[in-house]
């Protein structure tokens, strides 16, 4: 008897060594220590036990009993413990590749842009989003009833300020700064209450030029706009001039460039031009008599689309990254 019961207890706790599941354990509970257990099968075996050995074979049964029921309780501790803790961590596991970050098509593009003006002789001038009456319209030759001032196309603020519409506002500025010649870029954001739609967006990025010197020419501007469509969209591209108005710019123009769009040469409008209208250098204490200028603004967002084939201005904004990983 005694080696059976040291038999069932090694068995036993070798078994129960081995299960790591609560539903195993509990399997092994009911196994060795239910009614129906393998402990309560050896007890018939008492009676066959000669009587002076009865009380050192009994002894010895509470003895196993006590054991595996510890050694139950303190198993099922551990494995309730390892639950607790979550799932075990096998640290040997590869791991998830992590995509590297690249600027976003916009910023790129604005720094080409920057880099072949740059290249021309222009320098980097900045102003802020948030803008007076004076530079966005007085400056600019906007008059007080002039449409453009409308509130249904501006997004005006309290204090007669408003987000600039246009980085013409930087000509101002800079020419208020600074004495002529001059020959600047500005690139920012602008915004306008306009309705999205695949070529709109309420704020979008602008490249704006001025150059001021004497004896300055449409020539000049048309040049310094060709230079910049042959450097940035490739040795095909032209540009063409369509006769427009700007309160700013007397004369003014549409700008148009021929590039190859899938596969095929088009024109496409970028934006406006012109030269300085007399009436802006009077305002900004430049005199109109020995100065002259040129000025143009671009739509970077259009000129981006139209480089990289973009059917969407509002895909460039959604930052999806499907869309982004493709530049
Ligand atoms: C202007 O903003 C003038 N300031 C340009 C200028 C500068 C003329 C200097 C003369 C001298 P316009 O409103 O046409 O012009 O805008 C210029 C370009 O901005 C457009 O040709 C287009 O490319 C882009 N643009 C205009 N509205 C939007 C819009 N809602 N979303 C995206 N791009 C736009």
């Amino acid at each position: 008897m005694l080696d059976v019961l040291h038999e069932l207890e090694t068995t036993a706790l070798a078994e129960l060594d081995a299960q790591s599941g609560s539903d195993a354990l509990e399997e092994w509970r009911i196994s060795y220590l239910g009614t129906k257990g393998k402990l309560r099968a050896v007890m018939p075996l008492m009676k066959s036990v000669p009587p002076d050995q009865k009380p050192a074979v009994g002894k010895r049964l509470n003895e196993v009993k006590t054991t595996l029921e510890t050694a139950f309780r303190e198993k099922k501790d551990a494995v309730a413990d390892t639950a607790e803790a979550g799932p075990a961590i096998d640290v040997t596991e590869p791991g998830f590749p992590c995509g590297v970050g690249r600027r976003h098509v916009l910023s790129r593009t604005i720094d080409e842009i920057v880099e072949v003006f740059a290249r021309m002789g222009f320098s980097v001038a900045y102003g802020p989003e948030v803008e007076d009456e004076w530079h966005n319209f007085n400056a600019l030759n906007i008059p007080p009833d002039h449409p453009a001032r409308e509130p249904t196309d501006n997004f005006y603020m309290p204090g007669a300020r408003l987000l600039r519409t246009q980085t013409s506002t930087v000509q101002i500025r800079t020419m208020e700064a600074t004495q002529p010649p001059l020959k600047i870029i500005a690139v920012g954001r602008v915004y306008r209450p306009d309705t999205h739609d695949a070529t709109h967006f309420s704020m979008f990025h602008q490249v704006e030029g001025l150059y001021v010197d004497r004896r300055v020419t449409m020539v000049d501007l048309k040049t310094a706009l060709f230079q910049f469509a042959r450097a940035y969209f490739g040795p095909g591209a032209e540009v063409r001039m369509r006769p427009s108005f700007f309160p700013f710019t007397e004369p003014s123009a549409e700008v148009d460039m021929k590039m190859k769009v899938k596969g095929r040469y088009q024109w496409v409008e970028l934006g406006g031009c012109g030269m300085v209208d007399p009436n802006v250098f009077e305002a900004v204490g430049y005199d109109p008599e020995e100065w002259t200028g040129y000025a143009f603004g671009l739509g970077i967002e259009r000129i981006a689309m139209r480089k990289y084939g973009i059917a969407d201005i509002r895909w460039l904004y959604e930052n999806d990254a499907r869309f982004l990983r493709q530049f």
